[in-house]
């Protein structure tokens, strides 16, 4: 007799998976499947696209060979249904019932069709986490403040990571005054660790190149890890070669090199190839060790216990609205230079360049060159969200919504943020080495050829200045303002309004 169909969605190839761990081996169907409603909710990246589903087929093989009965839908199957409801309905009436056990999914749009469908669901929480939304809630409630340094001690508390007899190791929670330095070129530095497609994955490139030739991104070279065992040699590959110099340059920019100290795991992690715990108990060893500094130790595994939990926990707390929120009422639409349209902003086109390559940009891109843009230039949060969705290969809502909503746009009206993420170009040219080829000056403040991230940082603060004038984290942004000689002050604000009649109009800015 059969019993229940076990739902894998594409970001839950994990063999531990809370469904997965409930179902019966003997009696239940996995049903596992490429739909094309999940890829194109957003017009999400060829490579994003190439790797789930690729993920997806290699996890399968994996399930059959350990005994598993896996009905798998391929994208071109014909008798395949548009979205994963049509599929599980599909498969209820094939094998006779409407049984459904699932993980929760990452994304409200996919829970609420879960739970609208004509069927016998069971949801189980996904415990692929180190807080669980509950835990989460209770941490949360009462708290004036949801700051995720306090939350991050928690976790490292709970989990024990790098701690001393109930104190953090080395005497400090936080070492990040340590991870501010700019980077130079280095020839000895590694890649991040690549893949050569095999035949399953092939095949799947050749399905993303003919069914969605003109999203927005390079589907060749393809290069992620796409199986369990290839994403624990990336791991180890960082933990070894990428990781000692983690800390002190995650926050720096290079034109030639795109990855820098950065791991590219997150890719892995959010499809569940890796799991937090794994990452993390690997770099505290290596620090353990000697082999790496604390800074560089602290520094990541706060991404991971810290960020990462803290954000999954606000998205789901907030509720399904928050991905429409726009306390800051910005309603620009998104310019096409985010699409790889010309710009003669040098860091933008690098970004984007990079983001259209690779799936891929490190935080400090998507957080101070993408995100402070779009938020100076008040484009739609809206918009802004949907693009980071699309167009990273480790963009997930419950993880992206929050960072772009919250921490990069303020849109949630300061939940994540203490006050908004904006800087003129000077951080841009202290942490980078995009100024030295760029169209514009960042040392001009005004008049021809100034950095529009210069003209619109003013511009956005005299804007907004109702909001943020109370804040005392702002006031002094605003006296350096008010005690700017006026013409300079007049000269910025026409320098900006230009730089936005530009985008408006559809100029190359
Ligand atoms: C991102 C993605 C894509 C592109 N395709 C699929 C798919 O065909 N089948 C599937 O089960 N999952 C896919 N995913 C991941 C889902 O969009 C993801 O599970 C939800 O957005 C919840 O996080
Ligand atoms: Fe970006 Fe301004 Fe520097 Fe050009 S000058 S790269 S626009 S920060």
């Amino acid at each position: 007799m059969v019993g229940r169909l076990v739902l894998v969605l594409g970001d839950q190839l994990s063999p531990d998976l809370s469904a997965l761990r409930e179902a019966d081996k003997d009696r239940d169907i996995v049903v596992m499947a490429e739909v094309m409603d999940e890829a194109r909710y957003v017009p999400h990246h060829p490579k994003k696209i190439a790797l789930v589903l690729s993920a997806m087929r290699h996890f399968a093989e994996e399930l059959r060979g350990d005994g598993w009965q896996v009905a798998y839908t391929k994208m071109d199957d014909a008798a395949a249904t548009r979205s994963i409801t049509g599929e599980l309905m599909r498969r209820a009436e094939e094998h006779g019932t409407t049984d459904v056990l699932a993980t929760r999914p990452g994304e409200w749009r996919l829970i609420e069709a879960l739970e609208n469908a004509p069927l016998k669901l069971t949801q189980l929480p996904d415990d692929r986490f180190i807080c669980s939304l509950d835990e989460f809630d209770a941490w949360a409630e009462g708290r004036k403040e949801l700051r995720m340094e306090y939350f991050y001690r928690e976790m490292r508390r709970k989990t024990g990571l790098m701690m001393d007899e109930g104190n953090p190791a080395g005497g400090k929670w936080n070492f990040d005054h340590d991870n501010r330095k700019p980077a130079k070129t280095d020839l000895l530095r590694a890649d991040p660790m690549a893949f050569t497609p095999d035949d399953i994955t092939e095949e799947v490139l050749d399905l993303v190149e003919t069914t969605f030739p003109s999203n927005f991104g390079a589907l060749r070279p393809f290069w992620f890890a796409v199986t369990r065992p290839q994403a624990r040699r990336a791991l180890d590959h960082f933990a070894k070669h990428l990781l000692p110099g983690f800390g002190d340059y995650q926050d720096a920019m290079l034109q030639d090199d795109r990855f820098l100290h950065h791991s590219i795991l997150s890719v892995y992690l959010n499809i569940g190839l890796l799991s937090p715990m794994e990452i993390c108990r690997r770099v505290e060893k290596e620090w353990q060790e000697g082999r790496v500094p604390i800074n560089a130790a602290e520094g990541y595994i706060r991404q991971v216990i810290g960020w990462r939990e803290y954000m999954r926990g606000i998205y789901f707390r907030e509720g399904p609205d928050y991905t429409s929120r726009n306390t800051l009422g910005h309603d620009r639409a998104l310019p096409p230079l985010y699409w790889g349209a010309e710009t003669k902003m040098n860091c933008l086109a690098q970004a984007v360049g990079q983001t259209r390559d690779e799936a891929y940009a490190h935080h400090i891109q998507r957080l101070m060159v993408t995100g402070n843009f779009a938020l100076l230039a008040g484009i739609d949060p809206a918009e802004v969200h949907e693009w980071y969705l699309a167009v990273y290969a480790d963009a997930y809502e419950w993880v992206e919504a929050p960072n772009v909503i919250g921490m990069s746009q303020f849109a949630d009206g300061g939940i994540i943020a203490s006050k908004p993420y904006v800087s003129s170009g000077n951080y841009i040219a202290k942490m980078s080495d995009y100024c030295g080829n760029c169209a514009y000056s960042v040392k001009q403040k005004t008049g021809e050829g100034a950095c529009p991230f210069n003209l619109l940082y003013w511009d956005f603060l005299v804007r907004h200045r109702e909001q943020f004038a109370r804040n005392p984290r702002m006031g002094p942004v605003f006296r350096t303002w008010d005690k700017m000689d006026e013409t300079r002050r007049d000269a910025v604000l026409k320098g900006a309004a230009q730089v936005l009649d530009d985008l408006d109009a559809g100029r190359t800015v």
